[in-house]
């Protein structure tokens, strides 16, 4: 697990500059984590970028997580963040939830704004974060209106606009930016897994086997339902059960672990396998 991932594609690196100038323009940050993976989701670099910013976590698709592992990140990532919530973007209040949240931490920027004689001033926002964790979506969902530019792949999003979600708070779109390299193949594999970077990052086997060990140490269940796996054992044994529960097999007959092993990582990442947390809070 020595080796070091290289991940910078030109319109990475500059969305990061761009981040770091447009984060000037901004009172809060708001920062999406994917909630199945919420340590590997935190960016470093935008992280320094946004020091002296408000931030505002939020964690994303809680509907394909471990709810109780999400509850206990609540609470931990609470103390490292000036506020955090939870969203599922299909429940209706999704817009009402954000704004009291926005709005609670731009109430020094208002006092401020009124001890000068102002009028105070909506708060201005913008949504940073991974590839894939939604930032698109939750942008539509503010903006109400189609979701156009959501797709389940990474780095869809380069534009940038701003939008006004109600007389009290503006939200800048911006991409999504990834660290410029990895010196953790851990959390390149949760990544990768959940589909915020290109799997081919890093080569299906090692991912596969990861996915695997860590279903049969976290969730032993979960490949039952789907390929009648009761008990998890290793990887090949597994992924021969797949091939022949789902007839996976090469023109010559043989079970193609190569294709089980694909669509053991497709459907896991696409939650078909339950709701499951990569990372666990360990205390
Ligand atoms: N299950 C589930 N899927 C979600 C949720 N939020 C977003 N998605 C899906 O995740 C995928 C990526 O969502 P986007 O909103 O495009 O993510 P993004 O952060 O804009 O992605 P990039 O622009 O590629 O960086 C899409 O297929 C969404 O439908 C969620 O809360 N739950
Ligand atoms: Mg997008």
């Amino acid at each position: 697990m020595g080796q070091q991932i290289h991940w910078f594609p030109g319109h990475m690196n500059k969305a990061l500059n761009e981040v770091e100038n447009k984060v000037k323009l901004v009172d809060v940050v708001i920062e999406l984590f994917d909630a199945r993976a919420p340590i590997s989701s935190i960016n470093e670099n935008l992280g320094k970028i946004t020091a002296n910013k408000k931030k505002l976590v939020v964690l994303t698709k809680i509907d394909l997580a471990d709810a109780e592992q999400t509850k206990k990140w609540m609470e931990v990532l609470s103390k490292q963040f000036d506020a955090i919530i939870s969203l599922d973007l299909k429940s209706s209040n999704a817009e009402v939830i954000l704004s009291k949240a926005v709005i609670n931490l731009g109430k020094d920027k208002w006092a401020k704004e009124m001890a000068k004689g102002m009028k105070p001033q909506p708060i201005r926002t913008m949504i940073i974060g991974i590839p894939n964790v939604g930032k698109s979506s939750l942008i539509n969902r503010l903006a109400k209106r189609k979701a156009a530019g959501v797709q389940n792949k990474p780095g869809y999003t380069r534009g940038e606009q701003w939008i006004k979600v109600n007389k009290d708070f503006l939200l800048l779109d911006t991409p999504g930016i990834l660290p410029m390299s990895y010196t953790d193949t851990k959390k390149a594999a949760n990544l990768a897994l959940i589909g915020a970077i290109r799997e081919d990052i890093l080569p299906n086997e090692q991912l596969g086997e990861l996915l695997i060990s860590f279903l049969k140490s976290h969730y032993p269940n979960a490949l039952n339902e789907r390929f009648g796996i009761s008990e998890i054992t290793d990887r090949i044994t597994v992924l021969n059960q797949i091939s022949e529960r789902r007839k996976v097999v090469s023109s010559t007959g043989e079970n193609d672990l190569i294709r089980s092993e694909a669509l053991l990582l497709k459907e896991f990442k696409d939650g078909l396998l339950g709701k499951i947390t990569l990372e666990w809070y360990e205390s």
